[in-house]
């Protein structure tokens, strides 16, 4: 053997991600609510996925589906466990435990299913690492309440956190609060809003005022709910989770590097305000010049400094680059001026791979926010096929998982990063979150089923799946074992 992987301390969660709405299906079994995942129909690639008026008869609406993991998990697990994971990360659907949202008690029957699949991975050696809302809320609570702009959210979030910490103290220690919480950088694109903030039905002239609202409530939410996690069980371990896309400068032009740091000032504000418990000055600065009114009062920054994050949750799939645009105030939104980077390649989905940039990132964070790290997503969306023997060789999703472990490798062993562990996502196939697709795939276990549902569901282990399971068993040396 000649190149190999860096060893990882024995303690390291080699693991795999996904989240209820995208998988689950049984969207009406148990009890469960509508949620906002309820009601995006399909998009494709290229084509963005529409949110609908409530549920319409004949809307082709994936998450309904998923890949009926419902009712599958338990020999999916098993699954898992022969490939070697030690950690799942999975979302618990807020809509099966609060249908609506604003009950004062829970469904018990959402709790139940819950507390089974919780048994389940830990009898196959499997750690649940729980996301509360990933993209996921009750639908009631858009329609009733307005979304995240209206401050009663959080309440109604921080009863929900208490329900489910109180239940499964036993069972989970690692939690997070938001998933992706600053997604909504790009808040000129409806779609975002609603899975981030559930936020629909405004006029565009108050979306950015909107957005950072809605983030507000969340952030107080989160950390209220980290409080309550610490007083239920001290050992609990509650991070932030935030979308790690590095946005580089498109020459050594200052002008271009300026613009990009607040860009990435833009993109991380949520980490420091999770983190460090403060907001920057250049966005308080902002929001006086644009007369934003966010209601920040003294009681909401002392919960911010007292509360924050015990670790920082990321997902990271890409990075962007940007060019000066010669705004004053540097404003950065994601539809702003974003470059191909002539560095890099492109997924078929546009998404520039950057393994480099993971590094990059896990040492930018670390300075910043001095907390320990999770990569809790990081994969490649591709279309896989099968041959004639049915057979999925997925060297282009294997060659894309060693060139970031080997940084992420290197960022541990070399630099000194603290980091609990990797949880690539969608370890098994699932429907797109971005465009609703089946066939935008990121598993090392195959499931037959298309964008429209047909197909029988199947389970099948692609190549990438031998090869994830040597990688683990290895700690992360035997990294280029298919290269042999
Ligand atoms: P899909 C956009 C950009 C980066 C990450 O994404 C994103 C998104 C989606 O809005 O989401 C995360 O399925 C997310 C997962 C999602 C995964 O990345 O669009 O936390 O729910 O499935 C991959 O290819």
């Amino acid at each position: 053997m000649t190149k190999q992987g860096l060893k990882m301390p024995d303690n390291f969660l080699w693991g795999g991600a996904v989240a209820a709405h995208q998988l689950e299906g049984g969207w009406q079994e148990g009890g469960k609510g509508v949620s906002i995942a309820d009601v995006m129909l399909a998009g494709k690639n290229g084509v963005p996925r529409v949110v609908t008026d409530g549920v319409l008869p004949d809307g082709n609406y994936p998450n309904h589906r998923g890949i009926d993991f419902y009712h599958t998990y338990a020999d999916d697990f098993k699954l898992f466990k022969e490939m070697g994971m030690k950690a799942f990360r999975t979302s618990i659907a807020w809509t099966r435990i609060f249908p609506n949202g604003d009950e004062t008690e829970p469904n018990e029957e959402g709790l139940q299913f819950y507390d089974d699949m919780f048994d389940a991975l830990i009898e196959n050696g499997i750690e649940p690492v729980i996301t509360l809302s990933h993209f996921e809320m009750p639908y009631h609570l858009v329609t009733e309440y307005g979304g995240w702009r209206n401050r009663k959210l959080i309440d109604f979030f921080v009863r929900f956190a208490e329900v489910v910490f109180d239940r499964y103290k036993n069972k989970v220690k690692y939690w997070m609060t938001f998933n992706e919480i600053n997604n909504q950088t790009s808040w000129k694109d409806p779609h975002p809003m609603l899975q981030n903030s559930a936020l629909k039905d405004y006029s565009e002239d108050e979306a950015q005022e909107l957005m950072y609202l809605a983030s507000h409530h969340e952030m107080v939410a989160s950390a209220l709910a980290t409080k309550v996690a610490h007083e239920i069980n001290p050992e609990m371990q509650v991070g932030c989770m935030i979308a790690m896309n590095p946005v580089y400068p498109a020459s050594s032009n200052p002008k271009d590097i300026l613009f990009a740091e607040r860009a990435m000032q833009t993109r991380y504000y949520w980490g420091d305000v999770q983190a460090n418990g403060k907001y920057p000055n250049w966005l308080l600065k902002m929001w006086e010049h644009k007369g934003f009114n966010i209601g920040v009062t003294e009681e909401d920054k002392e919960i911010l400094a007292k509360y924050t994050c015990d670790y920082i949750g990321f997902s990271y799939y890409m990075s962007w680059t940007v060019s000066d645009t010669g705004d004053e105030w540097l404003e950065y939104d994601e539809t702003t001026n974003h470059g191909d980077n002539p560095f890099l390649k492109q997924s078929d989905w546009g998404w520039q791979i950057d393994p480099v940039g993971l590094r990059y990132a896990m040492n930018w964070m670390w300075d910043r926010w001095q907390k320990p790290q999770f990569i809790v997503e990081n994969g490649f969306g591709a279309y896989d096929k099968k041959d004639e023997n049915g057979e999925v060789h997925d060297d282009y999703r294997i060659s894309y998982f060693q060139n970031h472990i080997s940084e992420m490798e290197k960022a541990v062993v070399l630099d000194g990063v603290e980091l609990y562990g990797y949880c690539p996502w969608g370890v098994i196939d699932l429907v797109s979150a971005s465009t609703g697709e089946m066939a935008k795939r990121y598993g090392f276990i195959y499931v037959d089923l298309d964008d429209m549902g047909e197909g029988s569901g199947e389970r099948s282990k692609k190549d990438s799946f031998n090869w994830y399971q040597k990688l683990v068993k290895s700690d992360g040396v035997d990294l280029y074992n298919n290269e042999d």
